[in-house]
Parts: structure tokens; C-alpha cells; sequence
């Protein structure tokens, strides 16, 4: 093989390294429990039909778990991608063929793999975008678009003397090769590294929190008639596994339960330290929370409803004793956000504010905070519900007013809110009548009413499920017969002291809570 095509096939290699690193990498940090490589094996495995696994006495499975199967992937991998390499000396086009197919070839692979989730196809992407990378830098980036297009390729300074009919080498000198191709080795070594590294950290992390018992912490029972048994309505208790999330984490935070200690200091009495064997130790409070995001806009879905079991967070603060004129704490999480809620909201006695470290009778997802997070009803996620806490500052606001703005929508309290989830928007009904439906919450005083308009027209009220759970959200339901033809329907909701939903347009407000959710949909002829 001549030089030039050696360094094309070499590219193609070490574009391939940097395409594994970066998938590493993607698989760590959306944490999930296998790596390409281990995933590819899994996923063969899985992918073989089943009157192959023991075949002529050969134990497929046996094989394909053993090292054997790690081996060829390998080589295959590095022969394929050799190849690719060699081709990119023709130009882009059969690389990015090449790279897209084995792309679609690994979707697939996750799709036929058994409870895929979307995330499974990010670090297949990844792979795809790594080698693409890699391949781009060792090849000397922009002369392969150009020759892609037709442009003949500039020469290069170690190739005096070639004529554009000869074999088209990579671009520069042999030194430059050298240098593009060890820094996209390093890379993809520091990738491969930290995504495993990562990995390995959620995993420990994982396997921790599934040992834990929480005796203390009561199954999740939801109260008779608060759902309602209307086809397409949210459900009452919204599954750990549906919350919705909101973080600025790129990599979710691993706390060791062992580890964890929550440190309460600033303007205190005495500096407490609590540790997670300490912490479900006390006496704990449980209760419906609905969970609601400040960024949530009418009808959207950045709100949740689970059974929270914690320490009330007043009897934190009293651990400690806020010192008088104290009436602020920033809330510190392991990913570094950080919140200002009022001592007076985390010391109301009638506020079910909680140090939670389970939810919907199970230890806190790593997503929703685990080992500990604090929720406070009738307080904005953003205002409150800090995730990860490992820190909180007792301090005044307007000391912590010089330093850092908070967001004024950020001290409203919740507002009372509506959905509309039945019919679903744009939808086509039969004539007759139209069963409406819909979720509402308001807490911490609870939802009183909630009233639906059709069309613009006088509004009636909904009937609601079972609304004595105050913090948590509930369900409403109403009838009407409507003429065919397309329909518009709205709902607002009242609080417990007489609130009604605000129905400012949002851009008019600069509040995205405000504002009513209205959904169309249409009554067919018969
Ligand atoms: N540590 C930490 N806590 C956090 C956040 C965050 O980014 N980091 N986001 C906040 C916001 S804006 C909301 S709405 C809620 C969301 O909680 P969830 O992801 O459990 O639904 O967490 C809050 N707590
Ligand atoms: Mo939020």
C-alpha cells in the first residue's frame, strides 16, 4: 500500500477511536448502563433468532458472551472503518454514505433491542458524529469537501511534485498527519475515559439506591375519586418514570447515599450537619405534592403529581435556629444550581415543605434529585425544589439581593392553573355530547372550582374529583352538546381563598404561568 493510501486507512481508524470515545462518552452521560461496545454485543444477542442460539450443539449464546464475539466487533469495526478511510480519499460522499448506513444499522439495532428508550439512539448518534469528526480533522477538514465538490485539492507541502491524476493523499506533511491524527487519538482517549468514568459512577450510584429499604416511607395509595375514569386524562399520580424534568445538568449528579450530608450554616444558631442515615432516621411527613415548573406555559406538561415522603423542612430549620432578622435560604444543589426560598415558606407549619428523599414510595430517582431534594407546595420548582441539596445558607435577602437577581415571577406563589387534556387538540369527535376534561391546581390552598367556556360562551363549572388533597393537583370533568362544526373549549380554575387563574397573555404578563389553555377540536356531521 502506498503511503498516501496508508494514511488514508489510518485516518479512517482513528476517526473510528474518536467515534467509540465520544459514543462512550454520550452513553455516560445520558447514564446508561451499557457502552456501544457492550451494547452492540447485547444487541446481537438479542437480535439472533432463537432456533440459532444452541445450533448443531454449538452454544451460540455461550459464544456471543464470551470474548470471541468482542474480538471480531473489534476487528470488523477497524477493517470497516479502514475502509471508509481509504474511500475518503475519493472525496466526502462514500464516507458519509457509509457513516449514515452503519448509523441506521445501529438505530435499528436499538430499536429491535428489547424497553429501548430514546435516549439509546444518543450514543449511536454520537458514534456517527465522532467519526465524522475524527475523520474530517485527520483528513485535513475542508480539502476533503473541496475534492468532494470537484475542487482539485491543494497541494501539499510533503507532496511536491504530484499531479492531481495522481492518488490523492491526505493534505500536508507527514509531521502534520501525525500531529492531526495523536490529537484526535487523545481525544478520543480523554472521551473514552471520562464516559466511562461516568458510567461507572451512576452504576455504583444505581446499585446503592436499589439495596435501600425504605421501611419508613408508605406506599403511594391515591384517594378514592380522585382520578376520574375519562379515557386521554393525565393520570391522578403521575409515575416517577413520566415526571417531567428540568435541570441545567448536562451530566446527572451521582450522589453516594453514604456520602451525602446536607450542611445548614450561615445566620444559625449552630451549624448542623445531616447525614442520609440521620436524615431517615427522624420522624417522617408524607404527602400529594403537585410539582409545578415556573417555565410551565397554559396546557403544558412541566407539572407532576407524586406522593413525597421526607423530613418537614421547619424542623430542619429549627435543628439549627434561624437567627432573628434571617429570613432567607439559598438552597445549593451538587450540580451547582441554586435557589432563595423564604425561611418563611420553609418554616410555615401549615406548608408541607419537605427534605424528601422518596417519591411515589420509592428512594428519589438520580433525576429528581436523589439522594435528597427539598419541595415546598404553593412554590415554583425553580423557587424552591432544589434537587441534589447538599448546602443551605441561612442569610437575609438583601444581602442575597446584592448579589444575585432573582427572576421577580420567581416570588409569586404558584398560580391557580388549568389544562385541557380531553378532547386532544385538533381532534374530531362525533356529534352528540363531548365530554371535556382536564387537570387544575392551586396549591397550597387547593382548587376550589373550576369552570370551562365553549366557544367563548358563559361560563359553567366542571365537576371535580376529589379535591381534598390541597398540595396536589385535580381532575375536572364536564359535558356539553355542541353543533358540528370546529369548537374551542377553555378552562380556569379558582383557588381556596379566591384566586382565579390569571388570564393575561403570557407575553403581555412577561409571566409564562399566565393565561388560559384552550384547546380546538371538531364535532363531525352525523
Ligand atoms: N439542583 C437543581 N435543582 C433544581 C433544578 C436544577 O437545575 N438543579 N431545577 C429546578 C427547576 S427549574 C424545576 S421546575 C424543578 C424540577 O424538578 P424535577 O426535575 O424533579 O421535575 O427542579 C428545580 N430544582
Ligand atoms: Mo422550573
Amino acid at each position: 500500500m502506498s503511503e498516501a493510501r496508508g494514511r488514508w486507512a489510518l485516518a479512517g481508524v482513528v476517526a473510528a477511536l474518536l467515534g467509540f470515545g465520544l459514543s462512550e462518552l454520550a452513553a455516560g452521560a445520558v447514564t446508561l448502563e451499557v457502552g456501544p461496545l457492550l451494547g452492540l454485543r447485547e444487541a446481537i444477542i438479542t437480535a439472533l433468532p432463537p432456533e440459532y442460539i444452541v445450533h448443531n450443539g454449538v452454544d451460540l449464546v455461550a459464544i456471543a458472551t464470551g470474548p470471541l464475539l468482542i474480538v471480531l466487533l473489534v476487528l470488523g469495526t477497524t477493517a470497516l472503518a479502514a475502509a471508509t478511510g481509504l474511500a475518503a480519499s475519493d472525496g466526502w460522499r462514500t464516507p458519509a454514505v457509509v457513516t449514515v448506513l452503519v448509523a441506521a444499522v445501529g438505530f435499528l439495532l436499538v430499536v429491535v433491542r428489547p424497553a429501548t428508550t430514546r435516549v439509546d439512539f444518543v450514543p449511536v448518534a454520537a458514534g456517527a458524529l465522532g467519526f465524522g469528526i475524527g475523520l474530517a480533522v485527520v483528513g485535513g477538514g475542508w480539502s476533503l469537501l473541496r475534492r468532494g465538490r470537484g475542487v482539485p485539492e491543494e497541494r501539499g507541502a510533503g507532496e511536491a511534485g504530484r499531479t492531481d491524476t495522481d492518488e490523492p493523499g491526505l493534505r500536508g506533511s507527514r509531521r502534520a498527519f501525525l500531529v492531526r491524527s495523536a490529537v484526535v487519538v487523545v481525544a478520543a482517549v480523554a472521551t473514552t475515559v471520562v464516559g466511562e468514568v461516568i458510567g461507572q459512577g451512576r452504576r455504583v450510584v444505581e446499585r446503592g439506591r436499589d439495596l435501600l429499604r425504605l421501611t419508613m416511607v408508605t406506599p403511594p395509595q391515591v384517594p378514592a375519586g380522585a382520578q376520574l375514569e375519562v379515557a386521554g386524562l393525565t393520570p391522578w399520580m403521575t409515575p416517577n418514570e413520566d415526571f417531567y424534568r428540568v435541570d441545567s445538568a448536562l451530566i446527572v449528579p451521582t450522589i453516594d447515599a453514604e456520602q451525602w450530608q446536607l450542611r445548614i450554616h450561615g445566620e444559625v444558631e449552630r451549624e448542623v450537619l445531616l447525614s442520609y442515615t440521620q436524615l431517615i432516621g427522624m420522624t417522617v411527613q408524607e404527602g400529594w405534592q403537585a410539582l409545578v415548573s415556573l417555565q410551565n406555559e397554559p396546557g403544558g406538561d412541566l407539572v407532576g403529581n407524586a406522593w413525597w415522603s421526607g423530613v418537614p423542612t421547619r424542623v430542619l430549620l429549627g435543628m439549627a435556629g434561624v437567627l432573628p432578622g434571617a429570613d432567607a435560604v439559598v438552597q445549593t444543589g451538587r450540580d451547582g444550581w441554586s435557589c432563595v426560598t423564604s425561611t418563611q415558606a420553609l418554616g410555615d407549619p401549615r406548608r408541607g415543605g419537605l427534605l424528601a428523599f422518596a417519591m411515589n414510595g420509592e428512594p428519589l430517582p438520580l433525576e429528581h434529585g436523589y439522594p435528597a431534594r427539598t419541595i415546598v407546595p404553593g412554590l415554583y420548582g425553580a423557587a424552591s425544589a432544589c434537587k441534589w441539596v447538599v448546602d443551605w445558607e441561612v442569610t437575609r435577602l438583601d444581602v442575597v439581593a446584592e448579589t444575585r437577581e432573582e427572576d421577580p415571577a420567581l416570588l409569586t406563589p404558584v398560580r391557580p392553573s388549568s389544562r385541557v387534556e380531553v378532547p386532544a387538540s385538533d381532534s374530531d369527535l362525533p356529534p352528540g355530547v363531548v365530554r371535556l376534561a382536564g387537570t387544575a391546581w392551586a396549591p397550597p390552598q387547593g382548587v376550589s372550582s373550576v369552570e370551562v367556556s365553549v366557544d367563548g360562551g358563559a361560563w359553567r363549572l366542571a365537576i371535580l374529583g376529589d379535591a381534598r388533597e390541597h398540595d396536589a393537583w385535580v381532575q375536572w370533568r364536564a359535558e356539553v352538546e355542541l353543533e358540528p362544526g370546529e369548537h374551542v373549549v377553555r378552562a380556569r380554575a379558582r383557588d381556596r381563598v379566591g384566586n382565579l387563574q390569571d388570564e393575561g397573555d403570557p407575553e403581555e404578563t412577561e409571566d409564562p404561568t399566565t393565561g388560559l389553555h384552550e384547546v380546538t377540536f371538531t364535532v363531525v356531521e352525523a
